[in-house]
């Protein structure tokens, strides 16, 4: 810009200008004339000012592009978007107009302001209808009062009007009611110009010094990232509690972040280990948050993660007892009214002509909706995160034990954890069709509300109908995936509950091969998601790898090696992207990776390489990014849920951390921990309760605390969705409000109303209880220490194998008595065992001393050995543990 541009206009002269484009429009309105375009009849009224734009648009997605957020309509009506217009299905016989509306909210007026309002509609019968802006509430004061006829020819009406008051949030209704017949009203191209520009949305992001708000573990990498016009090194300062200076250095100017356009440095006080809360950082003249370096930061986050789902349960009172008195509800959607209930539910009409009972599971996020797709992944990382005790070196199983969770379920000897997930595996299993219907076998893809319901709204009080949506694919391979995984990890506790989820399991592996492409439908949006996937190759895949784990059939080692994704590790986790809800092959590939298997060594080898490759690439994104985050999706595309991306990338990494035991996995994942408690461009903790500007009001119709004072937030340890870079149009009413134009990583509001960037859902809060073990198994950041080495070494004949094991005590204590604990791939079986007692649970095998070898000294071994079941070379028996602490093998 040189000295004689015209500048900028500033806010001001901005009204000033709308209101003379808007008088001149009222004016040619009036004559009669066509419409001047508003931005030429400005230019020639006010030459000299700079290039005007036309009025403001105040109304969100009038051309229904985006669907039908955030338009509403009354419940006697049902809407949808037809041919690009939003049609609204108007009942026969009410009594007033006003009985039957379509509308928007927040809109914003200004005292004295003209405005103009444009719409084309038509109706299938002769309309008389009632056009106002008006207040949301009463006394609902118009602003605009019309009235207008609608017919079959979508002529386009106009309304010219000016405000009376200075309004926050008035309303556009189309009032359709009143008429003795029923007809169809189809409306489009809606339009309200005028008025002040929406004002532009700063962020308040608090401290330009961004650190993880929780902490730092003592042996793990401290990195921060300061934003700051500087661009050279600047001074930083690491106070402790007291005001001491704990440790100084410089700053690594990074130049600008493409994920926020931010200016930034970097600094790393990763040498500093001594414990302590009340840190913080200081440079650039500015104060970090505080925060702790610890082991032992994320104790309560494991519970808190996993509570989440006890929080969301369908079907069950939510009991004071265990998550305090403002969190207790009624059970939800058990046929109670104004409940229509899950346990007695219609398919959509034409879908089938059964009812199922489909109780229990849990609420899939911010809606009461209960998707398979998503209960698939959520329930899977759930398993994941227990399975992992059983095969990781250093997982802690006790924290996840009976009677460590906050579950109804204490006292019956099954660890909380699978407690947690049985309640959404029954629920999945009482989706799938049954024998003698139409698709037997297959399962239902969802059910929710027939509508949208509003916020704030309790699960006890929902009163819509609740249906069910075909049968597809996706939903049938996610049965047979987690069923699968379920038959193996119950064994041990539950046999008959084992056994019913491999016959579900195999029965949907069947259906699906029968059905192999039975898709969702992508408009089948209407009161739930629609959680379309046109590929289910992945689905097939993990299911394979799931089935395969659990029984060791040829069948599912066939279909695992056949399948193109098989060893094609950007196909299973994209570098830019990662696995989700609708990727799930990764899933598969994580178990293949860490579950004795009847793999040969030379597929395990490429298996578990195929985490590894992974694993590098999300490290080398974390290692390169200014913010330190191991998510770095192509074109900054940040998506809907991209924290959960984040977490399933640190998934990744730490199971290649678990495998490989290297610190430049376990640094990356403690670095998406940095991310998501803070060190972010909008110094935002996303876990609720977790950091001091955490996340409070995420979208959930019962922790709406903003939509009703007397509900509560949600609790500690829910994961907020994040930034989404598309939210502005994909319908969030506050999204389109405020972030218009946003930087990728700053597309998040933490509003109740904002779906697309602030909604909690079950497939979220999974990765992050699995992350949450995770760092809590870090301890300090140095990992398991071993005070053991087993050697295993198995010799096949031709039914069945013999294996001997030596153990050797490492450290420096005496063992005594010892026990050593692993698993034995598929379905092997223990026939014979010499020199130790071996007892089988389900797959987990005990070996414990005999009276003559109770004690292992330092130093000393003691060997034994079995026969088995199972003919072939022995794979890897993936963690021994010695009393609960893993040996190095081999
Ligand atoms: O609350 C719904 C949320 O759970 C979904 O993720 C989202 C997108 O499918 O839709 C939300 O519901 C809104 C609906 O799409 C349009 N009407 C307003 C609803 C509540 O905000
Ligand atoms: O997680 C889903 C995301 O991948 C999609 O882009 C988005 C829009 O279709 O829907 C998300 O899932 C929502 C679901 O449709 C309804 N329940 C809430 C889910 C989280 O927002």
């Amino acid at each position: 810009m040189n000295a004689s541009s015209p500048p900028p206009p500033t806010g001001r002269t901005r009204v000033r200008r709308g209101r003379h484009v808007l008088g001149t429009l009222a004016v040619a309105v009036l004559f009669g004339g066509v419409l001047t375009a508003p931005g030429a009849a400005a230019a020639t009224a006010s030459a000299g000012d700079a290039a005007p734009g036309p009025a403001p648009e105040q109304i969100t997605n009038g051309d229904f592009a985006a669907g039908t957020a955030p338009w509403w309509w009354t419940a006697n009506a049902t809407a949808a978007v037809t041919d690009g217009r939003l049609c609204t299905d108007v009942p026969a016989g009410t009594a007033n107009p006003w009985d039957v509306i379509v509308g928007q909210n927040d809109i914003p007026l200004v005292a004295g302001e003209a405005y103009t309002l444009t719409y084309t509609a038509t109706s299938t019968a002769p309309l008389s209808i009632h056009t106002n802006v008006q207040l949301a509430t009463e006394p609902y004061t118009t602003d605009l009062s019309a009235t207008d006829q609608v017919g079959a020819d979508a002529a386009p009406v106009t309304h010219v009007f000016t405000a009376t008051a200075d309004r926050d949030a008035a309303q556009l209704a189309f009032q359709i009611g009143g008429n003795d017949e029923a007809a169809t009203f189809c409306l489009d191209d809606v339009s309200l110009r005028g008025g002040a520009e929406p004002p532009v949305y700063v962020p308040d992001t608090g401290s330009p010094v961004r650190v993880n708000q929780v902490g730092y573990l003592p042996k793990g990498p401290k990195t921060g990232t300061l934003v700051t016009d500087a661009t050279t090194p600047l001074p930083w300062a690491l106070k402790a509690a007291d005001g001491s200076t704990a440790a100084t250095g410089t700053t690594v100017p990074g130049g600008v972040d493409p994920t926020s356009r931010q200016n930034v440095h970097t600094f790393d006080f990763s040498d500093v280990t001594a414990a302590g809360d009340g840190y913080t950082v200081e440079a650039d003249g500015q104060v970090s948050e505080p925060f702790s370096i610890g082991a032992g930061l994320y104790d309560s986050l494991r519970g808190d993660s996993l509570a989440y789902f006890y929080h969301n349960r369908s079907g069950i009172e939510i009991d004071a007892g265990l998550v305090g008195a403002q969190y207790a509800r009624p059970a939800g959607h058990l046929g109670v009214a104004p409940n229509k209930g899950d346990t007695d539910v219609p398919c959509q009409p034409g879908v089938c002509d059964y009812r199922l009972d489909v109780r229990g599971g849990w609420y899939d996020a911010g809606d009461q909706g209960k998707y398979v797709v998503n209960g698939g992944i959520a329930v899977a990382e759930l398993m994941d995160t227990y399975e992992r005790t059983l095969t990781a070196d250093g997982a802690e199983s006790a924290e996840l034990g009976d009677g460590a969770l906050r579950v109804p379920e204490h006292g019956n000897d099954v660890p909380d954890i699978l407690d947690e997930a049985r309640w959404e595996l029954d629920f999945m299993m009482r989706m799938q069709v049954p024998a003698g219907e139409p698709l037997a076998g297959m399962v239902h893809h969802k059910v929710h509300d027939a509508q949208w319901t509003g916020l704030p709204m309790l699960p006890h009080l929902d009163p819509q109908q609740r249906e069910l949506h075909p049968p597809t694919t996706a939903a049938t391979l996610n049965v047979a995936a987690t069923a699968a995984q379920c038959a193996r990890l119950f064994a041990p506790y539950d046999a008959d509950f084992a056994a019913r989820c491999r016959t579900a399991a195999e029965r949907a592996w069947t259906a699906a091969k029968a059905h192999p492409d039975v898709l969702a439908d992508p408009a089948d949006g209407v009161g739930g998601g629609t959680y379309e996937d046109s590929d289910v190759r992945d689905e097939f895949y993990w299911a394979a790898a799931e089935l395969f784990t659990t029984t060791g059939d040829d069948t599912y080692r066939q279909a695992l090696l056949g399948s193109p994704l098989h060893g094609d590790t950007d196909a299973v986790f994209p570098a830019d992207g990662g696995m989700w809800w609708g990727e799930t092959a990764g899933l598969g590939v994580l178990t293949l990776a860490t579950v004795p298997n009847d793999l040969t060594p030379a597929q395990l080898t490429q298996v578990r390489s195929v985490v590894t490759t992974a694993a590098d690439h999300y490290a080398q994104e974390s290692e390169d990014q200014l913010y330190g985050v191991p998510y770095a999706p192509a074109d900054e595309n940040y998506v809907w849920g991209s924290n959960s991306q984040v977490l399933n990338n640190m998934v990744v990494l730490a199971t290649a951390a678990d495998l490989t035991g290297k610190d430049r996995y376990r640094d990356a994942v403690l670095r998406g921990a940095d991310y998501l408690f803070g060190r972010n461009p909008l110094n935002q903790s996303y876990v609720t309760g977790y950091g001091e500007r955490s996340s409070e009001n995420q979208h959930h119709r019962f922790w709406a605390h903003e939509s009703d004072p007397d509900l509560p937030h949600p609790p500690p340890g829910s994961l907020a969705g994040g930034p989404n870079l598309t939210a502005p149009t994909s319908g969030d009413p506050k999204a389109a409000e405020k972030l218009n134009g946003c930087a990728a990583a700053m597309c998040y509001l933490d509003d109740n109303g904002s779906y697309a960037t602030n909604e909690v859902a079950i497939n979220w809060n999974a990765p992050l209880a699995f992350v949450a073990s995770y760092l809590d198994d870090s301890g300090d950041g140095t990992g398991p220490a071993r005070a053991c080495r087993v050697t295993y070494s198995s010799h096949p004949w031709s039914t069945g194998s013999t294996t001997t094991v030596t153990v050797k005590n490492t450290g420096t204590a005496a063992v005594t008595p010892w026990a050593l604990t692993w698993l034995l791939p598929g379905d092997q079986k223990l026939t014979h065992t010499w020199s130790a007692r071996l007892d089988q649970h389900g797959r987990t095998v005990t070996a414990a001393p005999l009276s003559w070898n109770r004690t292992l000294a330092p130093g000393a071994s003691v060997d034994f050995g079995f026969n088995s079941s199972v003919s072939g070379e022995a794979a890897d028996p993936g963690t021994v543990k010695l009393n609960g602490r893993a040996c190095t093998t081999g």
